[in-house]
């Protein structure tokens, strides 16, 4: 074999890592954040269902990242428990459901669908919202139909495929869905739910929070729909830090009126990458 030869090959070789290189690079664009551990009682001191379903865990947001990669856009959520699937769903998860809420741009709706009870502070409004549900996409897709707003429906997304696997639930879809714009510089705020298959009333597949938890209701909450229905979110700059614990239970932090109606909170807010 010749000299020259060898070189060539080296130089082919060079090439094809740049380009390696570059792919990776790709693969890799995008934003992560951290929740600490721990603070998955949503305003302070929600519990936990009975049900031996229900880990210790189950609900602990402790990551969240958005992978972009080309014209598809990768969730993960990772929890603090090693994902079950006790209910069959299929999914690899059974108990959890993940409504990812975000701030593409201006404007956007103050208010969360049914069921989650949750208010955005001004300027912090959602523009797209993508349910990480173990439930068929069809029935979620009947679910919105039905229970979300005619104007908002449109914003959101649900994944054709979302599978659990160790202890993140991830989902793909396409950019195009999400709008025009940098997904690294949008605001996003997660909120962890339970995946409930025989919702009341116009509650969008959410778990109720009660006064007493039962064997598969939330509790520390109101039996009525003035407390947000979350367990836990993201606060802060999503770095995980002890604080955040605190900041999530002030932008949950709620009052009731005597019949049960709201009398103060939704400030819940988006988080952003810092730069
Ligand atoms: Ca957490
Ligand atoms: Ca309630
Ligand atoms: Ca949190």
């Amino acid at each position: 074999m010749s000299k020259k030869f060898w070189t060539t090959g080296a130089i082919a070789a060079t090439v094809a890592a740049g380009v390696l290189l570059a792919g990776a690079a790709l693969a890799q664009s995008g934003v992560s954040f951290k929740d600490p551990v721990g603070d998955d009682n949503g305003p302070g001191n929600y519990t936990y269902p009975t049900d031996g379903v229900y880990k210790r865990g189950s609900f602990d947001l402790t990551g969240f990242d958005v992978k972009v990669s080309g014209k598809k856009v990768e969730f993960d959520v990772t929890f603090n428990v090693t994902l079950e699937d006790p209910w069959r769903m299929g999914t690899g998860f059974s108990v959890q459901q993940v409504f990812i809420f975000i701030k593409t741009g201006d404007g956007g709706f103050k208010d969360s669908p049914p069921g989650l009870n949750l208010g955005f502070a001004e300027g912090n409004e959602w523009n797209k919202l993508v349910v990480l549900s173990p439930q068929a996409p069809g029935r979620v897709k009947t679910e919105v139909e039905a229970k979300v707003a005619p104007g908002e429906q449109s914003a959101v997304i649900i994944p054709t495929r979302v599978k659990g696997a160790g202890r993140t639930i991830s989902a793909t879809v396409d950019l195009d869905q999400l709008g025009a714009g940098d997904p690294s510089t949008w605001g996003y705020q997660v909120a962890i739910q339970s995946n409930e298959g025989f919702p009341e009333g116009k509650d969008l597949m959410t778990r109720k929070v009660n006064e007493y938890e039962g064997q598969h209701r939330f509790g520390g909450g109101t039996d009525s729909d003035c407390d947000p229905h979350v367990m836990d979110i993201l606060a802060g700059n999503g770095n995980g830090t002890p604080d955040e614990a605190e900041l999530q239970h002030q932008w949950l932090k709620y009052e009731c009126n005597p019949d049960g109606t709201r009398k103060s909170g939704g400030a819940v807010k988006m988080v952003y990458k810092k730069k």
